[in-house]
């Protein structure tokens, strides 16, 4: 048995979509939402199983790992999150840069000698990659018609893994790929009805984001609150990606009020200076992520001002 294990974001799904399309495999597939990365510890594979693992850290998934390679498992892992000391062990076949340019559709494009380029260069829009995947788009001698298109797709794709829930995405990240392999080629994905409904529902809740304005505001970081509401759930990452984009100098953090009371935080460093966020982010006891992009799954609403704290302690008021 093969297992496919991935993250439900653009990285994730694009990464694979490259892989099966380069070489078709009977998998078992295991997702979930973006920040759903504790993926391994769900294969339960037995001696001899293969294992494909694609843009989930190591450091988070080290236990589940340790006891695949342990059972006689072989694992391909290929990644751009925190890994921790990679394992040094025979069964273990692994990519992984930590490079703030570099993605894992990215990372699979290179294995791949660009033969799947396409869907990388979705997957490194969707991480919201843009200047890498614009020179790749390039190199590849696509028009400027063709590279909006695939931003636009990896965009989307991105957009659909955000929210804290599965029942808040419009479509599971699975049956998604399932839909992005079929059509094969992103072009014909974005003559396809699925997409056509990705990309309305992706523009409706950008404009119901358009009017929230920060609930803290300071030289050099800005904060926001989303309702709570499957729109703004949905929209938090994309909203926290553009307001890097339109002020390059200022990080942010992006708050939705969870079912419990709690917060979802997503914080980016400024565009400026892409480190930090997970200095912010690691502070807290269900924070963590990259340099330049973090979160933390459960903030409590009395440690809001802690959070403010640590915002101002690292890219200073
Ligand atoms: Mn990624």
């Amino acid at each position: 048995m093969h297992y496919d294990v991935f993250n439900g974001d653009a990285d994730g799904i694009c990464a694979l979509l490259q892989l099966r399309l380069e070489e078709p495999l009977v998998s078992t597939r295991i997702t979930g939402i973006k920040r759903d990365i504790a993926l391994l510890e769900r294969v339960h594979a037995e001696p001899g199983d293969t294992v494909t693992v694609l843009d989930i850290s190591m450091v988070k998934n080290s236990d589940a790992l340790s006891q695949l390679l342990a059972k006689d498992v072989v694992v391909d892992y290929v990644d751009h999150h925190a890994a921790g000391a990679i394992p040094n062990h025979p069964n273990l076949t692994a990519t992984i840069s930590e490079a703030p340019e570099v993605c894992t559709a990215l990372l699979v494009n290179g294995r791949l000698r660009g033969e799947r380029v396409e869907w990388a260069i979705t997957g490194a829009f969707g991480d919201n990659l843009d200047e890498p995947a614009q020179r790749l788009a390039e190199k590849s001698g696509l028009q400027a018609p063709e590279i909006a298109g695939l931003k636009a797709l990896g965009v989307c794709i991105n957009y659909n893994g955000y929210g804290p829930s599965l029942d808040d995405l419009h479509f599971h990240p699975d049956a998604l790929y399932e839909s992005l392999l079929e059509a094969g080629r992103p072009q014909a994905f974005l003559g396809s009805s699925t997409f056509r409904q990705l990309d309305q529902g992706y523009r409706e809740d950008l404009a119901a984001s358009a009017a929230l304005t920060p609930v803290v505001e300071a030289s050099a970081f800005a904060v926001y609150q989303l309702p709570s509401a499957a729109w703004a759930r949905r929209v938090s990452g994309v909203f926290s990606n553009d307001l890097v984009r339109a002020f390059p100098a200022r990080a942010h953090a992006v708050l939705t009020e969870r079912d419990d009371g709690a917060f979802l935080v997503s914080v980016r460093a400024p565009f400026d200076r892409r480190t930090g966020a997970e200095t912010v982010c690691s502070q807290f006891a269900t924070g963590g992520g990259r340099e330049a992009a973090a979160g933390i799954n459960c903030l409590p609403a009395e440690e809001f001002d802690q959070l403010i704290g640590a915002l101002d302690a690292e890219y200073g008021g």
